[in-house]
């Protein structure tokens, strides 16, 4: 019988040996760090899972692809740019995740992303395995045909790998709508095949699911609603902090108002902004969505209830709930001490790993109710699946129908984070929750089709 303690010693010595084989791929092993040292319970209590080689094969991925992306600017200058697919783990199904074009993009961040991906995708029940993908490519700034010959080049290379039993792709930082169509017109025609089910975030009109835009953020304010109500509280007048001011932080803003919290805050790399009467979302869909442009400009428009802050965090706003919609380690432990101290009650993850694992601590020991990405934003992934379904099957359902679907999936995703918790003597702590229960369901697929 393997103690946790003799299980903590192994789950370290393992930690440190994916430190040295993977150099230089820090968020990769901050999330490593994150999932492993929350395991030891679960290996500890169910022997078959501590069987040598299973959480190393779990750290390791399937396959990873990187080449070349060449593309010629609207001027005829040629730039030269990095692709990667990281295939992490295809024990419960295709590979399934998105893309992120950002220029901080590299081995280490996709590897991260991947991982995450594998239990979030598990906790959702739907049947998909976890990867990621993408490229340093900046598109901000660029034109539709620079955008567009970037993702003909893209997928010249990517079509190889992908496809809708192997591997469904999607967005994400920096890959929406625009994207996905012209990744799915250069695959279709150099496959000449329709094969809809390819990638994911396609035009409602084309084969895209309705409310997949939606998703990611809808489904983050059902998981904070699930948090609050478990205190026996809910949406309804708390003021709430979003940063970010993309896909996520978008439909969080327009999901918290329909349920009545007020947000007050939105984001990008430029700044914050801060609206005391709470965030006008046409006019922030006009700056963003149409216009492609810089959250300042929603401050100039907006008139005297709002103001922009060059450079600032959004975490000094006082609030009750925060719900970070950028990007990784956005929320650190001054900013987690800060909301502590202006009373917040939830931290509810819309982005992947936005908060550092010291602000995950303080926000926990002062018994804020934190909601991990990988439970808390799945929404998106689980609406993307349904896509999928939809896809398969040649047909398309009702809105109604997929936010049904979509609000039955964030309460269970919820509900087993919750329970496991308990059942793992973590109780409240949704991060041990979402690890577990999610590291169960694929290492099971894992142990019953063996060492592969
Ligand atoms: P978008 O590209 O639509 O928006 C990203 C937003 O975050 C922009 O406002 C951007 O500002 C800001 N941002 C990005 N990087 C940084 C940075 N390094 N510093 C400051 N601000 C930054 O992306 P999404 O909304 O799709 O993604 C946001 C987060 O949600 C990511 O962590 C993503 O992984 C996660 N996520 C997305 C899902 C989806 O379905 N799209 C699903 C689940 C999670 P700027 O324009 O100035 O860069
Ligand atoms: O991080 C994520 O879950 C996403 N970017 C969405 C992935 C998907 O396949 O819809």
């Amino acid at each position: 019988m393997t103690t946790r303690s003799e299980t903590r010693t192994a789950l370290d010595h393992l930690l440190t040996e994916i430190e040295h084989r993977n150099p230089a791929q820090p968020e990769f092993h901050q999330a490593a760090h994150e999932v492993l040292e929350t395991l030891a319970p679960v290996l500890a209590a169910r022997p078959e899972y501590a069987e040598p080689g299973l959480v190393e094969r779990l750290v390791e991925p399937e396959r990873q692809v990187i080449f070349r992306v060449p593309w010629q600017d609207d001027q005829g200058r040629v730039h030269v740019n990095r692709g990667f697919r990281v295939e992490f783990n295809s024990a419960l199904g295709p590979y399934k995740g998105g893309l992120r074009f950002h220029p901080s993009v590299n081995l280490g961040v996709i590897k991260f992303l991947g991982f995450e991906q594998i239990f979030k995708n598990a906790l959702t029940g739907l049947g998909i395995g976890g990867g990621k993908g993408g490229s340093d490519f900046d598109p901000h700034g660029r034109s539709d045909a620079e955008v567009m010959r970037f993702c003909q080049s893209f997928m010249t290379e990517l079509h190889r790998h992908i496809g809708e039993h192997t591997d469904v792709p999607a967005g994400d930082i920096g890959v929406g709508g625009r994207e996905i169509g012209y990744l799915f017109g250069q695959y279709r025609r150099i496959t000449n095949r329709w094969e809809a089910g390819v990638l994911t975030g396609k035009g409602a009109g084309w084969g895209g699911s309705l409310i997949r835009p939606e998703a990611t953020g809808y489904g983050n304010v059902l998981f904070a609603a699930a948090m609050l109500r478990e205190r026996g509280e809910d949406l309804e007048g708390q003021t709430a902090l979003v940063s970010g001011s993309g896909n996520v932080a978008i439909y969080t803003i327009e999901k918290l108002t329909a349920l009545g919290a007020n947000p007050v805050t939105c984001s990008d790399s430029s700044g914050y902004v801060v609206d005391e009467k709470g965030i006008d979302l046409d006019l922030l869909k006009q700056i963003k969505e149409v216009e492609r442009g810089r959250v300042d400009a929603y401050a100039e428009r907006r008139g005297s209830s709002a103001r922009f802050v060059p450079g600032g965090s959004v975490w000094e706003v006082p609030a009750d709930l925060a719900l970070p919609s950028a990007t990784q380690n956005e929320l650190d432990e001054n900013a987690a001490a800060t909301l502590v101290r202006n009373g917040v009650k939830a931290v509810s993850e819309g982005a992947n790993m936005p908060t550092t694992p010291e602000a995950v601590h303080l926000l926990q020991k002062a018994g804020v109710a934190f909601g991990p990405g990988k439970a808390a934003n799945a929404g998106g992934v689980a609406v993307s699946a349904l896509e999928m379904a939809q896809n398969h099957a040649r047909t398309s359902w009702t809105a109604a129908r997929v936010e049904e679907e979509l609000t039955h999936i964030m309460n269970d995703i919820h509900t087993t984070c919750h329970e496991t918790a308990e059942r793992y003597d973590a109780p409240g702590d949704y991060v041990t929750g979402a690890n577990i229960a999610g590291f169960e369901r694929v290492a099971d697929a894992m142990l019953a089709q063996g060492v592969i």
